[in-house]
């Protein structure tokens, strides 16, 4: 993919490419130094990004100068997970200076694409969650909005997936391996972070809190530039440190380990990102790392407020901070913490302050999902914390109790403690009782917040809990990861719809137009190619870019349903088998995805992917027809690769459980089709792109409710559908595992004997749906319409526009 795309505009950037060319040079010498004939690709890497960093800086600073000058509020977006991906093609094309610093390097022979693939990706988080921050945080800065992002600056970032004889490994992934030339250590923005220890209370009632351990948190900024370089924003991570590096008498007595133990301790706690992704992290070091995390953050908040407006009152008027799902909950307490310990606050006041300045964001109503922890640990590491959340349970409490319709039932849904079995303290319902503004991540997933896990919060705060639909960056979800895509809007429609996504409905009129059709197809087909290089290099399978690529690439969750998916491939492999007269689409069914590497059942899913493309490969008899690949090491880099080749787009969860999806929307403005379920945002998209421009299968949530709850036999089902019973049984007897028989004697059986995801009750409306993305795939002026007309109304996807309501309903900032 080059880089040298045709979105330039005149900017104010005078340099030439000599006197770029220049710098870069001079950065390579004098900052790395190395010359230009010792010099290795990492070392063009990072004097070239330190060289655009330069530019960045000054526009960071003029940002931040002209939000103190106004006295704006801050947005602060805390997060544990961001999860960037690569930053140099991002920051190139947002200041547009693709085509500048393209001459440059070449002037010394560097291929700027080049350098750009070697940029490690910043993976500091599991999927749509951390992805979602990365976006969110993308969009501010392109809307000029001063906030900043809260998180941990993870050593080791989500695993890196080796797949090993088609079972999946996870390597360790260090992405700091060369050092990262972005960011700016602020030593002097450090704090005192303590663990565990005593309360003791004076006789005039003053609160101290002795912690036992401390840690020191270090910011470590990142600059995060917004489309056109008009404004920069700061992306803070913390790091951990310990106050005494080294006990110098204990290295002096003979004790190395003992005397850098505190220091091992520190870098435990921001060593890796737990890799859960719709699940919740049990352990004590996770709430370690949320604790650490929140409390440097609240800390930086206050002191900022106090140093720019001098009054701790204000702070709702100044700061909104957003709580990205619960795992920065305990926010909630510790600003109470600092009000009422630190600021002198009565509790009703801090409280008010508290629930003014905070917004909470759920983004899963999985019950594993939902985070709670053993009342013991809560205590034992943040003694002064529980202390105030009885308070505030107290309150929540005897608030509820004057409500109509709140009975005893009811007040045990609410409470903070859940007191069923081991009590353990619900972050879920800390947020949303912290929290002035409580909201879901698609319609449907609002609506079943307020339907079941919320119901009784709800209840009591009815106007609380909102809807803001998810959105991904244009720039580097369309722009950057498809040039020719864009090139070629442009040329149609003029690049207003670089600005502003829903400009892109300009284009509608085209999916009629037979030749900008052919235009279309023929940039979709080198996308297509590009991807099937890619594909041979890195695992020697030759795909046919004219066969139709039909892609499920996303964390790999039963939720998912990628069994589905995989069930679906192995019973049209039988069918091309037995009727190899008829005129089959070839198809290339691609897969990408990690698991949890404690979940047993979706590593599984893995090898079965990997066992069923061994053998369809290896098959002559259904030879072009079908192919399937299990792609290692799904990233945001390789989402970029794969996205703008899609034909078709997976998003196929049991409908009520997807809670909005992300990879849906990149997709479709990229012109792939969706066969989906109307789940999470599908529903939304099939509204905008209209019926006849999405293949939607399945059951509705409610029909899933009503399933389940008259009695779901799928045994039944799988009996009375022949495709399916063929294809399981063909699995479960070990076709696709010679070498091991029994390997999927169990998954399958375990959709005879519950199949909680209800895949049985949807294979033969999703099969259905299948056959006719063939006949549409067939009939390609229609298919070619149908897609353009996909990338023309989903506009409305940016995350500019989520921003937007962000900003407008919940943050009062725009
Ligand atoms: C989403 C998570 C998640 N929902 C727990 N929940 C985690 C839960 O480490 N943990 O403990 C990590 C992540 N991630 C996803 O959020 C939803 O499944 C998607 O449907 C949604 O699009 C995305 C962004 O809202």
């Amino acid at each position: 993919m080059t880089s040298d795309i045709a979105v330039q505009q005149p900017t104010q950037n005078t340099a030439t490419a000599q006197d770029l060319a220049d710098s870069i040079l001079d950065t390579l010498v004098h900052r790395i130094g190395k010359d230009a004939q010792a010099a290795l690709p990492h070392d063009w890497l990072a004097a070239t990004i330190l060289t655009v960093r330069n530019d960045i800086v000054e526009r960071w600073m003029a940002s931040t100068k002209a939000a103190h000058a106004a006295g704006a509020k801050r947005v602060y977006y805390l997060s544990l997970e961001f999860l960037i991906g690569r930053l140099l093609r991002d920051a190139v094309t947002n200041l547009q200076r693709s085509r500048e610093v393209t001459r440059a390097l070449a002037l010394h022979g560097v291929d700027l694409a080049a350098l750009e693939e070697i940029e490690p990706d910043a993976a500091l988080g599991n999927g749509g969650l951390g992805r979602l921050a990365a976006c969110f945080m993308e969009s501010m800065a392109s809307l000029a909005l001063p906030a900043y992002g809260y998180g941990i600056r993870y050593v080791n970032g989500m695993f890196r997936q080796r797949i090993d004889d088609g079972w999946q490994v996870e390597m360790p992934e260090s992405w700091l391996a060369h050092g990262n030339p972005w960011e700016f250590e602020r030593r002097e923005s450090a704090y005192f972070v303590g663990f565990g220890g005593e309360v003791t209370a004076t006789d005039s009632g003053q609160i101290h809190w002795s912690p036992a351990e401390a840690v020191e948190a270090m910011a470590v900024d990142t600059p995060v530039v917004g489309w056109r370089g008009k404004h920069v924003n700061t992306l803070r991570l913390w790091t951990a440190r310990a106050f005494d590096p080294i006990k110098l008498d204990r290295f002096n007595a003979g004790d190395f380990t003992g005397a850098l133990a505190d220091q091992l301790r520190a870098e435990t706690l921001t060593r890796v990102l737990y890799p859960n992704d719709s699940t919740a992290a049990g352990q004590e070091l996770r709430l370690r790392q949320e604790y650490f995390f929140s409390s440097a953050s609240i800390q930086d908040i206050v002191r900022r407020h106090i140093q720019y407006f001098g009054d701790i009152r204000t702070l709702p008027d100044k700061a909104a901070i957003q709580l990205n799902d619960t795992h920065p909950a305990v926010s909630v307490a510790e600003l109470m913490r600092l009000l009422i310990d630190h600021h002198e606050f009565a509790f009703d006041e801090a409280w008010k302050i508290t629930r003014a300045t905070f917004g909470y964001t759920n983004h899963t109503l999985l019950p594993e999902a939902l985070e709670s922890w053993p009342l013991p640990l809560f205590e034992r590491l943040l003694p002064r914390h529980m202390q105030i959340v009885y308070a505030i349970n107290a309150r929540l409490l005897r608030e509820a109790r004057g409500v109509d319709g709140i009975d005893d039932r009811a007040i045990a849904a609410i409470s903070l403690i859940d007191e069923g079995g081991e009590r353990r303290v619900r972050m879920a319902n800390l947020a949303f009782a912290g929290s002035h503004s409580v909201n879901g991540v698609a319609a449907l997933h609002t609506q079943l917040m307020k339907k079941t896990v919320f119901a009784d919060l709800h209840r009591l705060y009815p106007t609380r809990i909102n809807n803001k639909t998810n959105g991904i960056t244009p720039r580097r979800w369309l722009q950057q990861c498809n040039p020719g895509l864009t090139t070629l809007i442009r040329d149609a429609i003029g690049d207003g719809f670089l600005d502003d996504a829903e400009k892109l409905i300009d284009l509608d009129v085209f999916a009629d137009d037979s030749a900008f059709r052919e235009r279309f197809w023929a940039v979709k087909r080198s996308n297509k190619v590009a991807l099937a290089n890619h594909i041979k290099d890195s695992m020697g399978l030759r795909i046919d870019p004219d066969a139709l690529f039909d892609v499920q690439i996303k964390r790999i969750h039963e939720y998912k349903r990628q069994l589905l998916n995989i069930i679906e491939t192995v019973a049209l492999y039988d069918q091309i088998r037995s009727h190899p007269e008829r005129d089959w689409t070839p198809r290339v069914k691609l897969f990408a995805g990690k698991a949890a590497s404690s979940y047993h059942n979706a590593k599984l899913v893995i090898k079965l992917a990997n066992d069923v493309a061994r053998r369809i490969n290896a098959d002559p008899s259904v030879g072009g027809l079908l192919k399937v690949a299990f792609l290692p090491n799904y990233n945001v880099s390789l989402a970029e690769k794969i996205i703008p080749a899609a034909d078709l787009s997976e998003q196929i969860s049991t409908a009520g459980l997807e809670a909005s999806g992300t990879g849906n929307m990149k997709f479709a403005m990229n012109g792939a089709l969706t066969i989906g379920t109307l789940d999470g945002a599908n529903i939304e998209i099939k509204d905008r792109v209209g019926d006849d421009n999405i293949f939607i299968f399945g059951m509705t949530a409610d029909e899933v409710e009503a399933k389940r709850a008259a009695g779901y036999d799928p045994r039944s089902v799988i009996d009375g559908s022949n495709e399916l019973r063929q294809a399981v049984s063909a699995i479960a007897s070990g076709v696709f595992s010679p070498d091991d028989r029994q390997r999927y004697a169990g998954l399958m059986g375990g959709l005879y004997e519950g199949d909680w995801f209800m895949l049985a009750a949807d294979f033969d409306s999703y099969a259905t749906a299948q056959r006719s993305v063939d006949t549409r795939w067939n009939d390609r002026d229609a298919w070619v319409a149908s897609t353009v007309r996909n990338v023309a109304r989903v506009g409305w996807f940016s995350s500019d526009r989520t921003i937007r309501e962000y900003a407008r309903d919940i943050w009062t900032v725009m």
